[in-house]
Order: C-alpha cells, then structure tokens, then sequence
C-alpha cells in the first residue's frame, strides 16, 4: 500500500488500523469472516475500470470481452457448487438479490410472508423500515415462545390464513437447521412461490453441511461473504430453471419467459447498473476455493467450534436461546448477567472481543438496546482456532459478562485476547 500511504495517508492510515483491529480482536461477528488473499487480489485489481452493464455476450459496452470470461467463470462455477442450473452472480449485496426476486415476482401491495426481524428475520424479509417493509403487503411468522425454534405447524396456519404470493425462508440471526422441504410443502398447499435467503449458511450449504434449499426453493439468494468467506457481495440462484408460473410473456416473441431471464433483467436493468466485476471476479475465486477438500474441512470446523463455544458459555451459566446450535451461531441472552446486549457489546469491545448486541425472540427491548448478543465462529475458525481455544474464548466472554464491564477485568482478558491472536495471526 506504499502508493496509497503517500498519496492518501488519512485513508492509508485507517486501512491500517482496521488491519490492526482485525488482526488483535476476536471477530465474534456471525456475519464477518476473513477472505484470503486470492480474493483480496481480485478484489483490489484493475477490473474495477470495467463498465460491463448487461449480461456475458450481450453487454452495452464494448471491450468485455476479458469481464466476459470473469462472469462466466463466476457463473459456472456457482451453478456447480451449489448443484444448480441457473445463477446471477451481479447482485452487489444480499439486500440487491432479495429486491431483485421480490420485484420479480411480487407487484407492490401484493403478500409477502418472511420471518420477523425480531424474531431472526432479515429487513429485507418484510421489516417495516426497508423496501420489503414498504412496498408489500407482510405477515410475519416468528420462533416458539417455548422452544425459542421455528414452528413449522404455526407457519403453515399464517401462511394459510394470509395466502402470500411470495414466502421467505431464511434467517440472520437464527442458530437451528431450517426445513426447507417444511417450507416447500407449506408454499405449495397455498399456492406459493419459496425464496430461501441463505446468506448466512451459505458455506455450509456448500459443503453439505446444512440441508440445501437449492431444490426446494423456486429461488435461492445469498450473499458470498459471511461462512462462504468471499468478498462482499450478492448472487441468486435457481435450482431447477423454468418458465415462469405468472405467465409473464417477452414484449416482441410472446414467448413465457423463464423465472432467470425475470430475474436477470430485474437485476439489470431493473434495479443496477453496471456490474462491479472487480467484485464478481472475487466471488467467481471463492467459489472455486469453495469446491477444495480444504473448505470443506473448514466449515466442518465451523460447525464444531460453534458447538464447543456454545457448550462453554452454557457450562459457565450463560441461557443461550433456543439452548444450542447446529450452525456457525448462536445468540447469547445476556439478561441474567444483569446486562443489556448493547453492554455487552461494549464491554466485550473493551477486551478486544467483537460482537454484535442483537435481539432475543420475545425481547422486551428495543433494538438499539436488545437483551443479547450474537457470536459466530467463521473468522476465529478461518484464523486456524480449534476447540481449545473456543473453551478460552469462551471463559474469556463469560469473565466479561460477569464483571459488568469492569476495567480492570477488560484490561486482563484483552491481554489474552492479545495473546490468543498473536497465535493465530492473519493477513501476514
Ligand atoms: N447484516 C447481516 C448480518 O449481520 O447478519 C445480514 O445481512
């Protein structure tokens, strides 16, 4: 970064201490993750010149030849490792790939039926401040209050009450395994169309380790930077491709369109423009990291870390909702500490230990407060950390929480915190 430090310090010098930050504290961010430097390389590269608004073959810019084959690749390579027919891989987040399908498929005020951001939705799976929120009619269905887990029994009884024309499957915030076959049988008793936004467990739906939705879900979105470890960014999927059940017909042929030629030309033109293919490079070099034997490997040390953490935070006292995991997080009730998750969050950050305050199911709290926090395994996995260390990470958590905050107690533990990354160090 020599170019950038004497052109730009300010801008050089808080690259450096965001280097700093990532290499000395515990990303305990479900979402975040740590992306190798092939992805970093694609990412910073001069493909960033490059307008390439529309599709490979069919672009409106010359020269595309070379963004061709990047997108190509990225395509192909996303139909495969998800086992799909059909990809768009231009979504720049995971918020642009759910806009694109929901725009698709639903026209405004028509229903939507997505899980309740309270409850571990996404905003954009109706949330009443975003897009989905506004320009659709939503019905929310949540977790049980007892089992703190989706019911699938109660989800069938809204979506029968409220005949959604578009269900949304998937979660944030969400530690259980989703039934995506549930979720196909209620879609289709009431006439249906399935999105599953997998965003989060994309890395193990990879790898096999969560159910697929592929085959189940009309369309399946996600982003490519949380378990899958890619750069940041957004792609759709579609398992089977076909055409299109709204009858929506091309302007000149007549012919039924398919749902991923709707799709594509609501992505662009619908809502972007020109793609980043800077971006899509990096998606297209991590999905083929995503194929290795050593991913796989990976996200099976995911899945145990998570589970270890959990288990040592539950040891120590800690009431985790919903009492486990079976993916890469777990939301953590920080009430019987006698704090609130935006506490929490800032006493762990005084350690050197990042998360996230989040809300609980249920939770008396508003969401700049909330009564939890949410902790992920996929950056402290990438960072080589196993089951040992989760055991020390999570006594390290549960001295903060217990202490309150206390000083003196967050000087201590970021001492270890220190020490712990030191053995584990990124981006040397
Ligand atoms: N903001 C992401 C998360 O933290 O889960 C969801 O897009």
């Amino acid at each position: 970064m020599s170019v950038l430090s004497s052109l730009d310090p300010e801008i050089s010098e808080a690259i450096g201490l965001e280097l700093g930050r990532q290499r000395e504290k515990l990303e305990l961010i479900a979402s975040e993750n740590i992306t190798s430097p092939a992805v970093l390389e694609a990412v910073g590269s001069i493909l960033t010149n490059k307008y390439a608004e529309g599709y490979p073959g069919h672009r409106h810019y010359g020269g595309c030849e070379f963004v061709d084959q990047v997108e190509n690749l990225a395509r192909d390579r996303a139909k495969k490792l998800f086992g799909c027919e059909w990809a768009n891989v231009q979504p720049h987040a995971g918020s642009q790939a759910n806009m694109a399908v929901l725009f698709t498929i639903l026209k405004p005020g028509e229903k939507l039926l997505g899980m309740d951001l309270a409850h571990g939705g996404h905003l954009t799976h109706g949330a009443s401040a975003s897009f989905s929120g506004k320009f659709f009619d939503v019905s929310h269905y949540g977790v049980s209050r007892e089992t703190e887990m989706l019911d699938y029994d109660e989800i069938a009884r809204i979506a029968r009450e409220t005949k959604p024309k578009l269900i949304i499957a998937g979660a944030s915030a969400y530690s259980r395994i989703i039934d995506f076959k549930a979720f196909r049988r209620i879609a289709d008793e009431v006439g249906a169309l399935l999105m599953v936004d997998m965003a989060h467990i994309a890395g193990l739906v990879a790898t096999g380790l969560h159910p697929t939705p592929v085959y189940e879900a009309d369309f399946v979105t996600s982003t490519t930077h949380k378990t899958l470890r890619g750069p940041r960014g957004g792609l759709i999927l579609i398992g089977k491709e076909k055409e299109n059940t709204l009858g929506i017909k091309a302007a000149k042929s007549g012919r039924t369109r398919t749902f991923g030629e709707l799709i594509d030309s609501m992505v662009m033109p619908g809502i972007q423009g020109g793609p980043l293919m800077h971006v899509i490079a990096g998606k297209a070099v991590a999905f083929k990291e995503a194929m290795t034997p050593e991913f796989a490997e990976y996200q099976a040390r995911v899945l145990k870390n998570a589970k270890r953490l959990c288990a040592a935070l539950k040891t120590g006292g800690a009431r985790i909702v919903s009492g486990g995991t079976d993916n890469h997080m777990m939301l953590v009730d920080v009430t019987p500490f006698g704090l609130t998750g935006k506490e929490a969050e800032l006493a762990l950050d005084a350690a050197n230990i990042t998360a996230n305050k989040n809300g609980i199911p249920f939770d008396t709290k508003g969401p700049l407060v909330t009564s939890g926090i949410r902790l992920g395994s996929p950056a402290l996995t990438t960072r080589g950390m196993g089951e040992a260390e989760m055991d020390e990470v999570g006594a390290l958590i549960l001295e903060v929480l217990r202490s309150k905050g206390d000083a003196a107690v967050a000087t201590r533990v970021k001492g270890e915190v220190l020490k712990l990354c030191s053995r584990f160090p990124i981006y040397n």
